[in-house]
């Protein structure tokens, strides 16, 4: 059964690949796994038929036959448990992928996210430049650590897996900061992934989606 995947109508993003569809839409372009899009609004995002599939009244959703996920780490493991290409078979290898997972989600994203939030949605506090040094900081820690643990490898646990994509996924939020930048290796890291096929074929789905709502 094809999937269908939720995702913005007009990604305020602009079609950069930094909404959390485009890490759904990579693993299932990994796998080889076809699948439909539902684009929504602002406003049908909070509306009743999508809170029954996401109560947060979000993006990225994931269907298929009488299965709903929302949150998309968990939509990436799913699809990942489900087709060969994204974890390994050796239990503990397998483990250790979905602990990268959980890495990039929780310890690297986390304060990628606070980022964002003294931004946009702090910004004109008084308080908001102040605060920026300490969050820039708070990212800058784990990065480093990242980096000594990637050292030269291509990938941070032997072959590319699901552990690697949301990595790069959540990485290449941090390009517009120049913060990425500061740690080369993870920012060549970050290339490698977009430089995969896969990677690439999801990012021109999501753009064509921004090209043609803009065109109207
Ligand atoms: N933890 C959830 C997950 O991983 O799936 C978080 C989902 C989430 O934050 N979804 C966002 C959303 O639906 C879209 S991706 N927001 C609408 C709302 O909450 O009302 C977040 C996002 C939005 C915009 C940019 N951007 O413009 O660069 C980047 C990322």
């Amino acid at each position: 059964m094809t999937p269908t995947i939720t995702a913005f109508e007009q990604s305020p993003d602009r079609g950069r690949g930094l909404s959390r569809d485009m890490r759904v839409r990579w693993a299932l372009e990994e796998v080889g796994q076809a699948y439909h899009v539902r684009l929504l609004s602002f406003k049908a995002m909070k509306e009743p038929a999508h809170l029954a599939l996401h109560p947060f009244g979000q993006i990225p959703t994931y269907e298929e036959g009488d299965l709903a996920l929302f949150e998309s780490g968990a939509i990436v493991l799913h699809i990942a448990q489900h087709h060969a290409g994204l974890l390994p078979d050796d239990a503990h290898a397998r483990a250790r992928a979905i602990t990268w997972m959980f890495a990039a989600l929780n310890t690297v994203e986390a304060p990628i996210l606070e980022l964002q939030v003294a931004k946009f949605a702090e910004g004109k506090e008084t308080w908001s430049e102040q605060r920026l040094p300490l969050v820039k900081e708070r990212i800058r820690k784990p990065l480093g650590q990242l980096s000594d643990r990637l050292g030269d490898a291509d990938w941070l646990d032997g072959e590319f897996s699901a552990g690697d994509l949301m990595m790069v996924a959540v990485l290449l939020r941090l390009k517009p900061s120049g913060i990425l930048d500061e740690y080369p290796k993870l920012a060549a890291y970050a290339a490698r992934g977009e430089a995969r096929p896969a990677y690439k074929r999801a990012f021109a789905a999501q753009l064509a989606v921004f090209t043609a709502a803009s065109a109207k």
